[in-house]
């Protein structure tokens, strides 16, 4: 079946540690983190590629990836179950002679060259797995070969301050890039690099052998590939993005990206039919809300039973709100128990977990001095006991 061939092919890289996200990602790998209610991250990348007729998705994992392994599986719940082409976990090769991880990001799709050549494809689309964003991966591609670029860099205005976390380019009126700087401790420009990028093949195949062949790099995209090709004059573009977008790299922007659902201001149209966001998801009852209950801007997933109070809070599948417990201002992930009378405020609350009867969660940031205040976060699988206290940026 040579003849077959796919023009455009993604690669997701999905193996970063994910340190900064602490006892959330202890099992778990980042992009398998829950979610917005019934989600999780990797729904994101993967249901844009479908969303933009890309079938075909390498899944560079690395760390902790059982839970990821399992649900991907074969794929189906975003339609890549294809005989030909689809979802694939790629973990790092064991060789012969030197067994190691992927060490950069570019390593990872270097390990992968035979994967990608079994395709045989025109364009390779570079994807994160922590980022939560809807975009047309298509209307980018046009771009791409609208300029005959080598390369594409999605971009999006930061504030300066922030600038620093990030790869930050410059580029002329035809969007053309002329700078390219990763995490410059001085940033002179507001434009930073998604981390999504376009490469001809060819090219990009090209890079990562020469790159594997310098000892001095740590083989990465943003340190070691896009500086080389901007240094040999590659054909380099900027696609401009202007909608929402969130590095869900931390707890306070996985928090913010939660509560970021619950307000129609913020840009992120998760109903939006055009473009839905798939999820493997378990068939649940319905959730019942009793009459006790007292619900406010939040979103309670299926199989819950809600007796208390939940206001501006994203709730998961699966959890019980006992009578007299209160959730404010918090993430609830998948079957936790918070029983009568404790209280949860500015929190994330990790899977499974039993919150016990009059414990205290957290805090409200205007009863406290600012460095005192942060998100508390209680990893999967623990318990909390009855009357317990869990201050404000506590992590347990
Ligand atoms: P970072 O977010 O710091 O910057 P990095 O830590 O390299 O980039 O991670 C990118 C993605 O790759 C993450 O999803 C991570 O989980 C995954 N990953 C990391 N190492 C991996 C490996 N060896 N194998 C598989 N997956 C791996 C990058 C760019 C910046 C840009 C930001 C935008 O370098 O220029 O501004 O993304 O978030
Ligand atoms: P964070 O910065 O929160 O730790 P990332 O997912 O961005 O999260 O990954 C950070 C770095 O950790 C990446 O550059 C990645 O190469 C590295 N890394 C990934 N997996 C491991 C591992 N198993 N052991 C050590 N480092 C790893």
């Amino acid at each position: 079946m040579l003849s077959r061939r796919k023009e455009c092919i993604a690669m997701l890289l999905a193996g970063g540690q994910g340190s900064r996200l602490k006892v959330l990602t202890e099992q778990t790998a980042k992009p398998a983190v829950p979610f917005g209610g019934k989600y999780r991250i990797i729904d994101f990348p993967l249901s844009n590629c479908v969303n933009s007729g890309i079938d075909t998705v390498g899944i560079l994992t690395q760390y902790q990836p059982l839970e990821l392994n399992s649900y991907i599986g074969n794929g189906r719940p975003w339609g890549l179950n294809r005989n030909f082409g689809g979802a694939h976990i790629l973990p790092p090769y064991s060789k012969s002679k030197k067994s190691e991880w992927y060490k950069g990001t570019a390593n990872a799709i270097y390990q992968n060259i035979h994967f990608i050549d079994l395709f045989n494809p025109e364009y390779v689309l570079v994807l994160s797995g922590d980022h939560i964003y809807k975009m047309d991966y298509a209307k980018m591609l046009d771009f791409h070969k609208e300029k005959k670029a080598d390369c594409t860099i999605a971009v999006i205005d930061v504030p300066l301050s922030e600038a620093s976390r990030f790869g930050i380019m410059t580029a002329d009126k035809e969007d053309k890039i002329t700078k390219f700087e990763e995490k410059p401790k001085k940033p002179d420009s507001t434009k930073a690099s998604m981390g999504i990028y376009i490469f001809n093949w060819k090219i990009l195949k090209s890079y990562l052998i020469e790159d594997e062949e310098n000892p001095k790099s740590s083989n990465d995209f943003g340190k070691d590939v896009i500086p080389k090709m901007l240094a040999d004059k590659a054909k380099m573009y900027a696609y401009s993005f202007d909608g929402y977008w969130k590095d869900v790299g931390t707890i306070k922007s996985l928090w913010e990206a939660n509560m970021d659902l619950l307000d129609p201001e913020s840009g992120i149209k998760i109903k939006d039919s055009k473009s839905r966001i798939y999820a493997r998801n378990y068939a649940s009852p319905p959730s019942f809300v009793s009459k006790s209950a007292e619900v406010e801007n939040s979103y309670i997933a299926e199989g819950c039973l809600i007796k208390g109070k939940v206001k501006n809070s994203i709730i998961f599948t699966g959890c019980v709100i006992d009578e007299y417990a209160e959730v404010t201002d918090s993430v609830v992930m998948p079957n936790t128990k918070i029983l009568s009378g404790a209280s949860v405020k500015y929190s994330i609350i990790g899977e499974n977990v039993l919150v016990g009867g009059n414990a205290k969660i957290g805090g409200d940031p205007k009863d406290y001095l600012e460095n005192e205040w942060g998100i508390s976060v209680v990893g999967k699988d623990k318990a909390i006991e009855a009357e317990q206290t869990v201050l404000p940026d506590e992590i347990i």
